[in-house]
């Protein structure tokens, strides 16, 4: 036996082939954390690199059976819901969500991918509105999906603490609102506690990078694994942005079009340091 077993992650998303994002991607965020990764695939996408060509929708059933399944053998710790796919598959997910009572729930509203295609049609956004949103324990749009979860416009902080004050009002407990893809790289944090809303900003340079494929996936995630580590919200989205600078700064250049971050290059840098210590003779 090798100990006390780590924390079990369960992470609901689509397939994308490159494991750049989607469930491959966060099946490595989740080991790169130290937890288990479990996973439930909401839809296949047919996509490179070079962006998606095709989407095809899992049969809800399967959605729910494979959610009936694995909660029933593993103790779940915390869940990360990505791309959904279609309005049933975010029903089935809401059923099971709202059964489970799991203790931490990160919710990342996938609408499209970074080259633009829908990753979600209107009746999943309004699933995603009216039943997800309240059972997350925290939801992390980026400007775009904070704009269309909201009807508001988000282009800068001030509107950025205005789309969190709604998406609190929406019924969202913790929100994180990322602005990567703004001029200065800004992340708000907004979460409710005993005093009130309190907000938290992140500042960053903005990273130049062509390997920026499934930075928003591996956030999210790597949030889910804090928080089944018992971190609080505020330190697991430090952490979690952390890890996501440093995955793209340590990414390789893979394929013709965006390429992925690089999820385990902690697991690169441990082999590359233990081969450069010294051995010792005797
Ligand atoms: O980055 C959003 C995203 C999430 N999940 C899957 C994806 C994408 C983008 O392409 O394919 C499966």
């Amino acid at each position: 036996m090798a100990g006390t077993p780590p924390p079990v992650v369960l992470t609901i998303a689509g397939f994308d082939p490159s494991s750049g994002a989607g469930i491959t991607a966060d099946i490595k965020t989740i080991a790169s954390h130290g937890c288990y990764g479990i996973a439930c695939i909401t839809a296949l996408t047919v996509q490179s690199t070079a962006g998606v060509r095709r989407v095809s929708a899992v049969v809800p059933e399967v959605i729910a059976d494979t959610l009936a399944e694995l909660s029933s053998d593993f103790e779940i710790a915390a869940a990360h819901i990505g791309m959904l796919g279609s309005g049933k598959a975010a029903h089935a997910v809401a059923d099971f969500l709202s059964d489970a009572k799991l203790a931490s729930v990160v919710l990342d509203p996938v609408l499209k991918s970074s080259s633009g295609a829908d990753l979600l049609d209107r009746t999943g956004l309004d699933i995603l509105i009216q039943r997800l949103l309240p059972l997350a324990t925290v939801i992390t749009p980026n400007v775009d999906e904070a704009a269309a979860l909201t009807a508001l416009v988000v282009t800068n902080l001030d509107e950025m603490r205005l789309a969190a004050a709604k998406l609190h009002e929406m019924g969202a407990a913790g929100v994180v609102v990322t602005g990567g893809h703004l001029d200065k790289a800004i992340d708000l944090l907004s979460f409710t506690s005993v005093s009130g809303v309190q907000q938290e900003v992140f500042k960053a340079e903005r990273q130049q990078s062509n390997s920026t494929h499934g930075t928003g996936c591996a956030f999210s995630t790597a949030i889910a694994c804090h928080l089944a580590q018992g971190k609080g919200l505020p330190e697991a989205v430090l952490l979690a942005k952390a890890y996501v600078q440093a995955a793209i700064m340590n990414a390789y250049s893979l394929g013709r079009g965006v390429g992925p971050v690089h999820h385990h290059y902690r697991m690169h840098e441990i082999r590359r340091g233990s081969s450069a210590e010294p051995v010792e003779k005797h």
